[in-house]
């Protein structure tokens, strides 16, 4: 049993002297930066890279060492999609970025080096290395451009708008300031109202109306809208517009055209004869609605009004009884035009008007005469024009019998 247990140990000797002699190569490691605590190594561990470091130069130079003098080949396992190494001699390694970083989406990166040496299995070096931000993203505008309709009855305070402003750069790079104009503004119609995130990105803005709107003042609102980020070196601004289109509605009343309305009527002037002709058309001009006339009798109307008629669709007023000469003098006619609403949907709305008619003794007899001159000249004329055109027509007719014939 003792002597098992000795030659057994002595194997046990021989196997870890053989052991030492034939693993006596050393692993490769990196070498530390003199003066850092805690120690550093020159391995880029926690180094940091602004997002637009360029792709191709040499950004880090690794260094390591080995205890045997053996040459070191640099490799990466994890991180090639980011960084290249070049292994320049024996213990130094050039790193380069091989795709663009961009903190948008990563603020850090992984990297396992591997040291070979050649003879021992190659070391593993976990490294983490951070992206710095840069004010390389512009505020952006969800969804613009924006265009709105609002009708034109639409209460002031209303919010008519919103929408959401978003920087993603981080800290002041995407901290966002917003700010509003109005092109061709004539007072202050908009407010801006803003909800800033707590992080200073994103803002909800709403575009609140201050005023009713008046589709028959203005049809059209421009807002001009400015967001500018606080970049420490560059400052990025966007700039988009808010189209407002004011929709009309049936909130205007007809108006006339012609007024004042001013007739001149002889006693002598006979019955059927058309006076005057009134005319009203729908203020929403957008979308007319049709207009009928009629009489109202109160008692700012002197004037009898069963003297006259009106065409409730024309407007055009006749003398509808003959006027006697103890009728002369000043008449005032009040008119109302009703606009018709087949919709039902809204108030009908009306206006009224007044047309003054002067009744003047009858029409001196020499202007009767005259028009009687005139009269039968215009016939004189017309017979010869006839006559003509006559014997025109027969003497061809002949010619053309003759040909024939
Ligand atoms: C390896 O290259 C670096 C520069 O890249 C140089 O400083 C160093 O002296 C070189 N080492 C050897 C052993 O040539
Ligand atoms: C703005 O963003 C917030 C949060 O993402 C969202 O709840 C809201 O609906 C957005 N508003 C608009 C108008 O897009
Ligand atoms: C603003 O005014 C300019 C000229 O002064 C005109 O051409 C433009 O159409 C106006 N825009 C609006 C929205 O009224
Ligand atoms: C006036 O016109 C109406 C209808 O057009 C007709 O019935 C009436 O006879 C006319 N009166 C006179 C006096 O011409
Ligand atoms: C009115 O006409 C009647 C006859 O039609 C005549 O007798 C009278 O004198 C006239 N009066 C005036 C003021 O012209
Ligand atoms: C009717 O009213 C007008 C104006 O209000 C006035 O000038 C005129 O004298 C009045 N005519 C009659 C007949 O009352
Ligand atoms: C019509 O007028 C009444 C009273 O003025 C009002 O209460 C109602 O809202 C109006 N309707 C419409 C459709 O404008
Ligand atoms: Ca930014
Ligand atoms: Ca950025
Ligand atoms: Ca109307
Ligand atoms: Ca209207």
């Amino acid at each position: 049993m003792a002597i098992f247990q000795l030659s057994s140990n002595t194997a046990l000797l021989l196997l870890v002297v053989t052991a030492v002699t034939t693993h006596a190569n050393s692993p490769p490691s990196f070498v530390a930066i003199p003066g850092t605590n805690p120690t550093k190594y020159y391995n880029m561990d926690r180094d940091r890279y602004s997002e637009d470091t360029p792709v191709g130069p040499v950004i880090y130079t690794l260094i390591a060492s080995d205890p045997d003098n053996d040459a070191i080949v640099f490799g990466i396992q994890t991180g090639s999609d980011y960084f290249g190494v070049a292994s320049q001699n024996n213990t130094h390694a050039r790193i380069n970025l091989v795709k663009p970083l961009d903190y948008e989406t990563a603020t850090q990166h992984q990297i396992i080096w591997t040291l070979n040496d050649g003879n021992n299995i190659p070391v593993e070096t976990d490294i983490t290395i951070y992206v710095v931000d840069v004010n390389d993203n512009a505020p952006l505008f969800i969804g613009a451009p924006y265009t709105v309709a609002v009708t034109e009855n639409e209460h002031a305070g209303t919010t008519v708008l919103s929408f959401n402003v978003t920087d993603i750069d981080s800290g002041a790079n995407g901290r966002i300031t917003l700010s509003m104009t109005e092109k061709n503004s004539t007072g202050d119609v908009f407010s801006l109202s803003q909800h800033v995130s707590s992080d200073g990105r994103t803002i909800l803005a709403d575009i609140i109306m201050l005023m009713k709107l008046n589709f028959e003042a203005r049809v059209l609102y421009e807002l001009l809208i400015v967001v500018k980020d606080d970049g420490k070196d560059t400052q990025l601004t966007s700039t988009t517009t808010a189209t407002i289109n004011v929709v009309d509605v049936q909130d205007e009343p007809p108006y006339w055209i012609g007024e004042p309305y001013i007739a001149l009527v002889y006693d002598t002037t006979p019955v059927n004869t058309s006076i005057i002709t009134v005319f009203a058309t729908d203020g929403d001009e957008s979308q007319k609605r049709p207009v009928e006339y009629e009489f109202v009798d109160d008692s700012s109307s002197n004037s009898s009004v069963n003297d006259f008629s009106i065409n409730t669709l024309t407007g055009e007023i006749f003398l509808v009884r003959q006027l006697s000469n103890n009728s002369l003098g000043e008449r005032r006619l009040k008119i109302m035009a009703n606009e018709i609403d087949e919709s039902q949907d809204s108030n009908d709305t009306s206006s009224t008007t007044y047309v003054e008619i002067t009744i003047l003794p009858g029409a001196p007899e020499h202007d009767e005469t005259s028009d009687d001159i005139s009269a039968f000249v215009a016939t004189a004329i017309t017979i010869l024009i006839v006559g003509v055109i006559a014997v025109v027509v027969m003497a061809l007719c002949v010619y053309h019998a003759k040909e024939n014939v």
